[in-house]
């Protein structure tokens, strides 16, 4: 999961989110908490992601 984050999303990664916050992402997300991203708890990271994006987009118009 952090490594399709980084390959994926290289610079929204590092400019928006360090170590910490990410460990504390994948914390938030692990919904069932077995330490790994199912694809429904994908499915609510890409939700919120996009949410966030369309926030700051929102914000910037
Ligand atoms: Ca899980």
């Amino acid at each position: 999961m952090k490594e399709l984050l980084l390959t994926e999303l290289p610079s929204f990664v590092a400019d928006q989110v360090d170590e910490s916050g990410l460990q504390k992402l994948m914390g938030n997300l692990d919904a069932n908490g077995d330490e790994e991203l199912d694809f429904q708890e994908y499915a609510v990271f890409l939700a919120l992601t996009a949410e966030l994006c369309h926030e700051f987009f929102r914000e910037c118009a």
